[in-house]
């Protein structure tokens, strides 16, 4: 996981309130003092430290934690909304017929983010996607990225022998006509001079890219943030990938700093592989990095939208790998009553529900028009059934079809989402440190329940 080393500071840091209900001041001054140290080890600069540090002490003073929640949990809370609140917002970049350059300083990731982005538009956004590799100093350039996306559906477009980019580009741009987006891979240089503004504003217009990405190393910690402002203010970036977030200790430093500049990070990468990519968005960033799953936020929306207590048993149940249809029935009531699905989505982790997280809007609204059939079919499910959808068979399924007045497909596809929830709910199981922490929060909040039920 990306910033690993900043999370298990800010566990220890927490660990100081304990299981406390009340402040203690002695507790306090430690725990910032911890968290304080944690933040500088993560390189976030001293300015956004002290901030974060100060505004969790007197928030943690002035905010009476809500009943059943410990201090600790609280603390996390608050720290989750501030960390969010510095990362910035997510972009919302969404390709449409364009072309997108990608632009960095020497060996800071782009032949390899190429091909990550290609990929993920291909495989998330069902694109049609290409690239044009037009980096004619580094040697060997269009064999790496071939060899990077060999197998894939990605056509991929290069001139070794050609020593002008643009003459590649303007080949490029007309071999790969059919594609839907198009992303150019160009050369590194030393520092953001003006012959690499030139080069860029040359080959941007031709390409007519309405994006240009800056590709920055997160190695480099804090120092991201005066690369990321130059070429913000010079170069006119409209996106950042922070790349080698995967080890490195200083990754926090390169995340805020590059925020701070206000040019959103769209993605981050986390590996050397095609796969290790991921899209930013600060606040699933966040609840992973603080082991939520985000389902803390989800709590978080207690008590104006949502029953705490209910949340908290669901949870346990979703935790437990005893996922049945009514399970997901009571899911459902829950995002009724918090309203959209929308707002829910945003806290729960990606995957989830079938993927649900990441769906576009026009996917969230079938997806509600969905959520009404689906309490429509189970109304005229037994209670038997509704605990044991995967031993439901034909013959029920026409029953519950003819009563439920949908088609036999219909009732097939509630039991298929219920059978990837599940599948979803148990590789949550999995994750240890999050059972660890609601099995405590549902100890800290006294919460009754069947503990025969926990895996754990
Ligand atoms: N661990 C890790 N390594 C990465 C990541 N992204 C790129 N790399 C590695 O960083 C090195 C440089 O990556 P390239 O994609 O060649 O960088 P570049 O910016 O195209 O380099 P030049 O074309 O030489 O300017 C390679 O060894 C990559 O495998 C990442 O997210 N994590
Ligand atoms: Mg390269």
């Amino acid at each position: 996981m990306a910033l690993e080393g900043l999370s298990k500071g800010i566990f220890r840091s927490l660990s100081f309130l304990k299981s406390r209900r009340t402040l203690d001041e002695a507790e306090l001054r430690e725990m910032t003092k911890s968290l304080r140290r944690a933040l500088q080890e993560a390189d976030f600069n001293v300015r956004q430290t002290k901030e974060i540090v100060e505004r969790l002490e007197s928030r943690m003073r002035e905010e009476e934690p809500r009943t059943g929640i410990t201090l600790q949990t609280h603390a996390m809370n608050i720290l989750y909304t501030e960390l969010v609140r510095i990362l910035g917002p997510a972009s919302q970049f969404r390709p449409q017929n364009s072309t997108l350059l990608l632009v960095g300083l020497y060996g800071q990731g782009k032949t390899t983010t190429t091909a990550k982005l290609a990929e993920w538009y291909r495989r998330r956004h069902g694109l049609r996607v290409a690239v044009i590799e037009a980096d004619v100093h580094r040697p060997g350039a269009f064999a790496q990225l071939s060899q990077l996306l060999e197998g894939s559906n990605i056509q991929v477009y290069g001139e070794p022998e050609t020593k002008d980019a643009a003459t590649i580009v303007r080949n490029g741009l007309a071999a790969t006509a059919s594609a839907d987006f198009v992303i150019v891979d160009t050369a590194g240089r030393h520092e953001l001079d003006t012959e690499l503004v030139e080069e860029l504003d040359a080959i941007a217009s031709l390409a007519q890219a309405e994006e240009r990405w800056l590709v920055i190393d997160a190695q480099v910690g804090q120092a991201a943030g005066h690369v990321a402002s130059s070429f913000h203010q010079l170069a006119g970036v409209t996106g950042i990938v922070v790349t080698k977030l995967d080890g490195t200790a200083r990754g926090g430093g390169a995340l805020s700093a590059v925020a701070a500049t206000g040019a959103p990070i769209v993605h981050i990468g986390v590996g050397e592989q095609v796969k290790d990519l991921e899209k930013f968005e600060s606040d699933r960033f966040i609840s992973r990095l603080l082991g939520m799953g985000d389902i803390q936020g989800l709590i978080d929306l207690a008590p104006e939208d949502l029953d705490e207590e209910e949340a908290l048993r669901l949870t346990q149940r979703l935790m437990s790998g005893r996922f049945t249809l009514n399970d997901m029935y009571k899911q459902m009531e829950m995002m009724a009553k918090v309203g959209t699905i929308d707002k829910l989505m945003s806290f729960l982790p990606g995957g989830m529900l079938g993927g649900m997280a990441s769906a576009s809007k026009a996917q969230k609204e079938a997806m509600q028009a969905n959520l009404d059939k689906y309490r429509v079919i189970m109304d005229s499910m037994t209670t038997w059934e509704k605990n044991e959808p995967a031993k439901i068979k034909v013959d029920r399924v026409r029953r519950i079809a003819r009563g439920a007045g949908v088609r036999e497909k219909e009732v097939r596809e509630l039991i298929g989402q219920w059978s990837r929830s599940r599948k979803m709910m148990k590789g949550m199981g999995g994750n240890r440190r999050l059972n660890k922490q609601m099995r405590q929060m549902m100890k800290d909040g006294d919460m009754d329940f069947d503990g025969d039920s926990l895996p754990f």
